[in-house]
């Protein structure tokens, strides 16, 4: 496994020799920042963020994300030209050595949490999720991490009345049309794509959601059978899912898992959860268990810690702060060095 931490650019408030100095440290998981989605990023500006990582001893394999412009996932006709703009992007970033690409197709929003500071009893804040708290929200009016606020709300009701036509089954096949159009720079590039599972993996404010179960997982693979068609394997994400079998579906997808995000949740009540330390011990999933089935199959690729709580007194980004993803990739280090020395 190759161990990355994820890193935004210039403007983060951790730096690079900071990151650096976490053990076992190879690269960061980074993005260009200020081209407007669906627009092809400048070389200078992959070449610029590429030479901070390398002058810091990190290498840049992998980018999350590429975002896909919402025309694509709604299949209108300005698709062609933004797709192959996504190409021209893969092209470029193929040029400067980046091997995977983590990208979600999920209408509208990105990842949602109803509290980014959730109080835990050690003093530590998380994020967590209220899922009649997100229902009584207007989605019309939100102003929740993880997703584009820089929508005006005539643009996001716009879209949102867009989307009332888009089922599920127009969204899947919308993902499999830019897949197949993209696949032949992957091809050519040799760059994997990694899809990041919806989170969580339900439908949101109506909004169809296709990519958050091992069949809508299995259907994608089976639709699309180059293994440049791959999986970011959060389990976070699909662990919200009560129902999904996450060392079953790591032992099953492992050949098409580039990419690895790996985090704990606790249940509470029927679908909401709160985010904890990385441990098994601190929650619900068996991450140990969730780690060596991915081990076991074969998985040899990028992993991160994923959403750290803020701790010791760290005021950072909710979800992505130093400390406790440091020590989330500290044990993980751990588990991957015992179960990868078992296995030999
Ligand atoms: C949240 C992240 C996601 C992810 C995108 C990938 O913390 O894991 O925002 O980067 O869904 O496109």
């Amino acid at each position: 496994m190759k161990m990355t931490f994820r890193w935004y650019g210039e403007g983060d408030s951790i730096s690079l020799q900071y990151i650096k100095q976490i053990p076992n440290m190879q690269g960061v998981v980074t993005a260009v920042y200020d081209v407007p989605v669906g627009d092809v990023w400048q070389e200078e500006k992959i070449a610029k963020l590429k030479s901070a990582c390398n002058a810091a001893g990190l290498a840049m394999d992998v980018i999350e994300s590429v975002p896909v412009h919402e025309d694509i996932k709604l299949g209108k006709p300005t698709r062609d030209a933004l797709i192959a703009n996504y190409a021209q992007n893969i092209r470029n970033l193929g040029k400067y050595g980046v091997k995977c690409i983590c990208y979600n197709f999920m209408p509208v929003f990105d990842w949602l949490r109803t509290d980014l500071r959730h109080k835990n009893a050690d003093g530590s804040t998380s994020l967590s999720y209220d899922h009649e708290a997100l229902m009584r929200l207007d989605p019309k009016n939100l102003h929740l991490p993880g997703w584009d606020e820089s929508y005006t709300s005539d643009q996001l009701n716009g879209l949102l009345e867009e989307y009332k036509s888009v089922s599920h089954e127009k969204l899947f096949a919308n993902l499999v049309y830019f897949l197949e159009g993209i696949m032949p720079a992957c091809e050519e590039t040799g760059i994997d794509m990694a899809i990041h599972p919806d989170d969580p993996p339900w439908d949101m404010f109506g909004l169809p959601r296709v990519v958050g179960s091992e069949a809508g997982i299995r259907r994608l693979f089976e639709a699309v059978p180059s293994s440049h068609n791959g999986l970011t394997f959060c389990t976070g994400s699909l662990g919200a899912g009560r129902e999904n079998d996450l060392v079953k579906m790591a032992a099953e997808f492992a050949p098409r898992i580039h990419f690895a995000h790996i985090r704990q949740l606790r249940y509470a009540g029927k679908k909401d959860f709160c985010e904890a330390g990385h441990l098994t011990a601190a929650g619900d999933l068996d991450i140990y268990s969730i780690v060596k089935s991915l081990v076991d199959h074969g998985f040899d690729g990028y992993v991160r810690p994923d959403h750290g709580r803020n701790i010791w007194g760290e005021d950072g980004k909710p979800g992505y702060g130093l400390y406790d993803r440091a020590l989330g990739a500290a044990y993980l280090n751990g588990l991957f060095e015992a179960i990868e020395k078992e296995k030999r």
